[in-house]
């Protein structure tokens, strides 16, 4: 396409599809029709995917997922399609910012972090892999909540990106489901009917997702709850306005908003209607489409693939033996067969907070069938295998992990290390029963969202360097390894990262209104508050570090931004606690006359992807410092390796993964293993024997506790002072010392020359993280699917 083919057709929708006229229209009627303009040249490759699914009788695989953080997706698109040019030259043309209008677009925020981030990412591989897939899951009305900061306390306001129209989407009516509620169950021999007493109705809207050159293009499928029976005219005709609005505003909460908690299972009654209908609806569609196009439903294990994204659509298992058993006559024990041949569940937690475990007395009353159903299964597995160590069900609790992994063929960990602790811990039994069933796929990123848009800059320089063959092949980056010896490609590594955080300092100073120095450090850690993240230790350090530099503030110090970035789930105390003392310790620091040139703290609010792309390129450190065995994986560790930031963590999650591909001296690990967390816990008196060995940590708590970063309330920060001296569950104080050496280390090695090979090193032995190569995996080792043949480009 060229830029007057774009322009014409950005003029053409501004008319015909918005209705306005060139002379009036705002930058939102701009971004609209340009997105209406390059969602055009995305139907047909969508369309012919479809098609040849279709005709070739292709297994496709359904990613069942209650979140998916797709963030923006009109440059994602421009970028796959390669319409760069065409449409910087017709924004050009019509004298309008690019940028600006790229800015525009609400960030489609419909997940809570690295689960729902990993989903988006997979889409996206899927169509670049030409894997014939469809995600499914709800279209959130409101997705997580807007972070602002009011007198540096977390304020939520709720997040409302369908109040402009979503470009994007195609609304399906004709794709219209019923799904009930509670009721009861009439049972016929071993087979039940179910009648529901409460129906609504779930109504289908697709988003194309399109992959690298526009190859192939699969669909993300959202749920809107919507009423069965709408508005009732004879109330409102009595006079009962309210009363006749009521059905339709009920129906419709189920998909009002995300859930904003990923931390602490809490039992709503309203989340696991959101679990069921999104799972039944989504199953509902795949048997009526297998249906249309088999008549044998043995032959579902080889032409469907479905993943449960974590537990969330765990009711897939007992939904589908009910649909097979129940509703079409199967045999039980052929239904599980047949249901567990087709799913599979992959496991994102091992945090015992996290585990969904849903009451039985709500689930007996919610989804009656489905309860008899899961103790049949249960009572099943027991039969199989000769053992009742395991169970689905337990003190009046229903185990959804353990539920998921009794009804799926495969089960897989995020990590390698995470894997390993699954079959030693949370899935121990279950694994000895099932020694084949757990894997592993290391979890990955998207390279053309995670390099090749978000960092222009360092992306031509790989491409001038080792042509593009690297967007879609992302390990051939180890092709730039002979070029780290070259001083011309070493320096212009170097100008890409230093104009990038030139960019995001200036970002800082218009938007925050902080000035930072481009020299400093970039030290970033940007992911969701919480204790076993540890937040509060980076902090620790920055405080005795700021200290330090007040003790002897002319030592030469090496200047440093630390920037942080994340929310707090709303009901979670500790972690607002660390947002607050984050955001008072920034104003303290930065307004200090004898640091602030060496020492500052930016905490922009609002965490989310659209800002993990500004500010990921722009990285010199990247801090993935978690208590070792508490993240499962990790994701944002590995795109800010991609971007030629250098990692400071601990041996936990991904990193393990990340410090053996890019070495162990361009990496800087602290802290103590899984196992020597396990052992350490065990001594009572850890923290406190870490806070007397260590006085720089002793004073950084004592200035925490002392009132100096609230003035105005000396015992704020008591709560997580006395946490830290007394608790401390995720060891902050006993890995605090080995940080701070760490720390230092950093400031010896950065400016240095060799400081830029390191950070190449990590962008060139980054290539295995590439969300294709975690889909390839899912692809040979659990789906058992193949990529479509004889796919071409559609865009050049
Ligand atoms: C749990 C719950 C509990 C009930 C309320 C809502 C809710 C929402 C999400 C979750 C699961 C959180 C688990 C999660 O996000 N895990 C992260 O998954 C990433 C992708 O695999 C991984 O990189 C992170 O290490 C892991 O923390």
């Amino acid at each position: 396409m060229t830029p007057s083919e774009m322009k014409n057709a950005i003029l053409h929708h501004l008319v015909y599809t918005l209705g306005k006229d060139v002379s009036t229209a705002h930058i939102y009627d701009w971004r609209m029709a340009l997105s209406f303009a390059v969602r055009d040249q995305i139907v047909d490759p969508w369309f012919g995917a479809t098609r040849r699914s279709y005709a070739g009788k292709l297994k496709r695989v359904y990613y069942l997922s209650m979140e998916f953080l797709i963030g923006r997706l009109l440059k994602d698109a421009i970028i796959n399609l390669r319409l760069e040019d065409a449409a910087l030259g017709a924004m050009n043309d019509l004298g309008l910012n690019y940028e600006q209008i790229l800015e525009d677009e609400p960030d489609a925020a419909l997940g809570n972090g690295g689960l729902g981030r990993l989903a988006a990412c997979f889409m996206e591989s899927m169509s670049t892999l030409a894997c014939p897939a469809m995600g499914y899951g709800i279209r959130y009305e409101h997705g997580l909540f807007r972070q602002r900061f009011e007198d540096g306390r977390q304020v939520e306001e709720p997040e409302d990106w369908l109040n402009q129209r979503h470009a994007w989407e195609f609304e399906r009516p004709e794709v219209a489901i019923d799904i009930g509620f509670g009721g009861h169950v009439q049972e016929i021999g071993k087979r039940a009917n179910w009648y529901p007493s409460e129906m609504l109705i779930a109504m289908g809207h697709d988003t194309p997702v399109i992959g690298w050159k526009g190859r192939w293009g699969n669909t993300l499928r959202l749920w809107e709850a919507r009423p069965m029976h709408g508005f009732d005219l004879q109330r409102f005709n009595r006079g009962d306005y309210a009363a006749a609005a009521e059905p339709e505003a009920l129906a419709r909460t189920l998909s009002r908003v995300l859930y904003p908690d990923d931390t602490t299972e809490q039992g709503k009654e309203l989340r696991l209607k959101q679990e069921f209908f999104f799972t039944a609806a989504s199953l509902r569609d795949i048997l009526r489409r297998f249906e249309s196009e088999y008549n044998d439903l043995k032959r579902l294990p080889q032409k469907a693939a479905i993943q449960m994204n974590d537990t969330h659509p765990a009711i897939a298992g007992p939904e589908l033996v009910r649909l097979l058993h129940d509703e079409r006559g199967m045999d039980f024990e052929e239904a599980v067969g047949i249901a567990r041949n087709t799913l599979s569940y992959t496991n994102h937690t091992l945090l015992p907070e996290a585990l969904e475990r849903w009451d039985e007395g709500l689930m007996g009353r919610l989804l009656p069938r489905h309860l008899q159903l899961i103790y049949r299964i249960n009572e099943l597995h027991m039969k199989d295998t000769g053992s009742r160590k395991v169970t689905a069900v337990e003190d009046g609790h229903v185990k959804m992990g353990e539920l998921s992994f009794i009804m799926a063929h495969k089960v897989n960990g995020v990590s390698a290390l995470h894997t390993d602790l699954m079959k030693k811990t949370v899935f121990k039994d279950l694994h000895e029963q099932h020694p084949t069933r757990i894997v592993n796929e290391t979890n990955g990123v998207t390279p053309r969202r995670w390099l090749l848009s978000c960092n222009p800059r360092l992306s031509s320089l790989i491409t001038e360097t080792i042509g593009e063959g690297w967007v879609d092949n992302l390990e051939q980056l180890e092709r730039l390894e002979p070029h780290i010896k070259d001083s011309s490609f070493l320096e212009r590594f170097a100008a890409a990262k230093r104009a990038n955080k030139v960019d995001l300092a200036r970002w800082f100073a218009d938007d925050l209104k902080i000035s930072v120095d481009p020299e400093s450090i970039f030290d970033v850690q940007i992911k969701r508050i919480h204790e076993y993240k540890r937040q509060h230790m980076n902090l620790l350090e920055t405080i005795a570090h700021w200290l330090e530099i007040r003790d002897n503030p002319n030592a030469g110090w090496v200047p440093r931004v630390k920037i942080f970035g994340g929310k707090a789930a709303p009901g979670y105390v500790f972690a607002k606690e660390i947002v607050r003392l984050t955001n008072d310790v920034a104003k303290v620091l930065n307004s200090d006359p004898l640091t602030s040139r060496y020492l500052k703290v930016v905490y922009p609010p609002n965490y989310n992807v659209s800002l993990a792309e500004r500010l990921i390129p722009a990285a010199d450190l990247s801090e993935q410092i978690s208590t070792a065995g508490k993240e499962a994986s990790g994701t944002g560790n590995m795109k800010f390796a991609l971007n030629g930031a250098l990692t400071i963590g601990t041996l936990d999650g991904a990193n393990v993964e990340i410090r053996d591909l890019v070495k162990a001296e361009n990496f800087f690990l602290f802290g103590m293993t899984a196992e020597e967390v396990m052992e350490r816990r065990k001594d009572s008196g850890h923290a406190a024997e870490a806070i007397a060995k260590d006085s720089r940590l002793a004073r950084a708590i004592e200035t925490v506790r002392s009132g100096r970063f609230s003035p105005e309330e000396p015992g704020r920060y008591h709560g997580i002072a006395d946490n830290l001296t007394h608790h401390d569950y995720f060891m902050v104080c006993s890995d605090f010392t080995d940080f701070w050496r760490a720390q230092r280390e950093v400031d010896g090695a950065f400016g240095k020359p060799n400081w830029t090979c390191m950070a190449a090193y990590n962008t060139a032995r980054s290539g295995w993280f590439s969300s294709d190569r975690t889909i390839r995996g899912y692809m040979a080792d659990i789906w058992n699917a193949a990529p479509a043949p004889e796919v071409e480009d559609a865009a050049e």
